[in-house]
């Protein structure tokens, strides 16, 4: 089978699949899983400074076109996590720690407080006061925000970007002027869902992030804008669910690429994709560096 190894934001994969933020990655064994079934790396769920129980529910909806969430960043706090962070490194994958705070100086306290071979900064969960996308829709607070997370960690710093602007190119630059590692793009597009027989609006926290299917098209707008842009990485997330969305992913210029909602269908996704894509490449005859940012070389 041919080689999908690489090196991608400060860490070397063997494969470009890992599992995204925020899903199964609540817990070490969960995460350590993912790592065992195939995945490249694996995210954590976002941890902060104190515990949170996140937004009353219900806090998950399924409609047609994937899932709307509003957790509302439920963690038990950096200092409960890094328990979870070892169990998860016996699945013998890279774990990246996914870190949100409300300032410069939270971010950098929670990321210099674990160990990880790399960090994700949520800059962009977008449906909780005062933290995500509230602030990582300016690109000034981005590129702060980087900035003190990079001196405060040796490990590689990768930013979640969110997709709720005008211009993600912005957010992508202040990442990168602040000395990101990579960026990842996207988090969930900000959405709502209405029971029609009660008029309530179904989500606890009424607004919610939309993840699956509906938003591959965004994303990959998103990842193709961003890498003609930037000399960093960046990571695509969003609606992948076969190794066919992976592949557009990766001809948009995505580096790796992270599942998330698609994991409702079991882990074996990880190998399915990988397998699709090994194969791809033989029928095409190119290595995944030749595949990368195809598409933008063609328009
Ligand atoms: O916890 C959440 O509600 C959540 C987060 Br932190 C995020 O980044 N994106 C999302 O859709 N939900």
């Amino acid at each position: 089978m041919i080689s999908l190894a690489g090196d991608v934001g400060g860490l070397r994969l063997r494969n470009p699949l890992m599992l995204a933020a925020g899903i199964l990655g609540t817990t070490g064994a969960s995460l350590a899983r993912a790592g065992r079934e195939g995945a490249g790396a694996v995210v954590t769920k976002s941890v902060g400074l104190t515990p949170r129980d996140g937004h009353p529910g219900p806090t998950v909806v399924r409609i047609g076109v994937g899932l709307i969430n509003a957790m509302g960043l439920p963690n038990p706090s950096y200092l409960a996590f890094q328990q979870e962070i070892d169990l998860a490194r016996e699945g013998g994958v890279p774990v990246v720690a996914s870190v949100f705070g409300s300032d410069p100086s939270e971010f950098s306290q929670v990321a210099s407080g674990l160990v990880a071979d790399a960090f994700e900064l949520n800059l962009s969960c977008p449906h909780a006061e005062r933290y995500g996308a509230e602030i990582g829709c300016q690109p000034a607070n981005v590129e702060e925000v980087t900035r003190a997370v990079k001196r405060a960690v040796g490990a590689p710093v990768w930013v979640k970007l969110t997709p709720n602007v005008s211009d993600i190119v912005g957010l992508g630059l202040a990442a990168q002027q602040g000395g990101a590692d990579a960026v990842v793009a996207i988090n969930t597009l900000k959405a709502m869902a209405i029971d029609v027989e009660s008029g309530y609006p179904i989500l606890g926290n009424r607004f919610g992030g939309l993840s699956g299917p509906a938003i591959k098209p965004v994303a990959i707008r998103c990842v193709y804008e961003l890498s003609a842009a930037l000399d960093i990485p960046v990571i695509g997330v969003g609606g992948v669910g076969c190794w066919q969305d992976a592949a557009e992913m990766i001809l948009a210029g995505a580096s790796a690429v992270q599942i998330g909602t698609a994991l409702s269908g079991g882990y074996q996704v990880f190998r399915d994709i990988a397998a699709g894509l090994s194969k791809y490449l033989v029928r095409k005859d190119m290595t995944l560096e030749e595949m990368r940012g195809l598409a933008r070389r063609r328009s």
